[in-house]
């Protein structure tokens, strides 16, 4: 392979000669890099954002009209973070998408190794996402879970279009590389059950009873954890923050990845030295290292996604002291 020997190492007669042979052979030196592999804090690489569902919902609408689900396998909206260059992440690990499938049209199925969940916006009655051969009711509020391999179509048998939001660890996937993915052979998977109690279905009733019998963890503020037992999914937290008309919460700098979707309700969030005003089915990014105050004007429930599971498991959950 390399020509150099152990014989040059021996005879190199200086530092320059040294960095030559290691050069030769495609060996870098780890003490005089132009960039240090290790830094003292976590990189902001990635920025808060913000996503208006009115907007989204136009955009969908527009791509109705140009786009079926023949040509689309998801007639998505990909949330990329605004930061130069990026295509596709929303925050470091996690992707946030809007979607809509017109009334009468499905999606078919498929299945993929990245884990994935919805949180339903708009629907008539009768529209399904249909998992692992049952169909599951989308319902305005509920949260539905298609993980890691779990088949997936939709089928919007209303007479209205349908709304989402998914949220997927596909970045997650690139990084470490367990990426699969199939079509299913029946093209949509048969599904004549309707499962409205599926483990996978968290019915916005449910999250609101669950919240209602909750202690305040902040002044007009409670949260719960969905999934059971929690996480719902290995690499995906989901928690609903309820807060009240008039209250606020904050959270420190961490290095959790999160991205919010208000669930209802109305409200400001700042992020360090950006502010956006959110109303129901926004998409909020919340990036690691950025400290976050929430303020609600009208009673509110945030749907929080993060990839706590992840940094809890690997011991990589810290505060990260504030910058500014
Ligand atoms: O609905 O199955 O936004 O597989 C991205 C990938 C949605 C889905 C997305 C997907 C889906
Ligand atoms: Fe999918």
């Amino acid at each position: 392979m390399s020509a150099v020997t152990a014989e040059d190492y021996d005879k190199a007669a200086s530092m320059e000669e040294l960095y030559a042979l290691l050069a030769k052979q495609g060996i870098e030196n780890g003490w005089n890099k132009p960039e240090p592999s290790l830094w003292p804090l976590p990189n902001r690489d990635f920025v808060p954002a913000h996503w208006s569902y009115r907007e989204a919902k136009a955009a969908l609408n527009a791509a109705g009209r140009f786009v079926n689900t023949e040509l689309a396998e998801r007639r998505n909206l990909i949330l990329a973070n605004p930061i130069p260059g990026n295509k596709y992440p929303t925050v470091k690990t996690l992707i946030c998408a809007y979607q809509m499938v017109k009334a009468g049209e499905t999606a078919r199925s498929h299945r993929h190794s990245a884990n994935a969940l919805r949180l339903v916006l708009d629907t008539g009655e009768n529209a399904f996402t249909i998992v692992d051969g049952k169909k599951v009711p989308m319902v305005s509020g509920d949260v539905l879970l298609t993980p890691n391999w779990s088949w997936h179509a939709h089928s919007n048998e209303s007479t209205q279009h349908a709304y989402w939001m998914d949220f997927l660890d596909v970045p997650t996937v690139h990084l470490l590389g367990p990426m699969f993915f199939e079509h299913h052979p029946e093209g949509i998977e048969k599904a004549d059950e309707i499962a409205s109690d599926s483990p996978m279905r968290f019915p916005f009733e449910e999250t609101k009873a669950r919240l209602a019998a909750e202690k305040e963890f902040a002044a007009g503020c409670r949260i719960i954890e969905l999934g059971n037992p929690p996480p719902a999914m290995k690499t995906i937290s989901l928690k609903v923050i309820r807060v009240d008309a008039g209250a606020s919460f904050e959270l420190e700098p961490s290095t959790l990845s999160t991205i919010y979707s208000p669930m209802y309700g109305a409200g400001k969030v700042t992020m360090e030295d950006k502010t956006f005003t959110w109303s129901r089915g926004d998409s909020i990014a919340g990036p690691s290292s950025y400290p976050q105050r929430w303020e609600a004007e009208e009673e509110s429930y945030l749907l929080q996604v993060s990839d706590e599971p992840l940094l809890s498991r690997l011991d990589w959950l810290r505060p990260v002291p504030p910058r500014s």
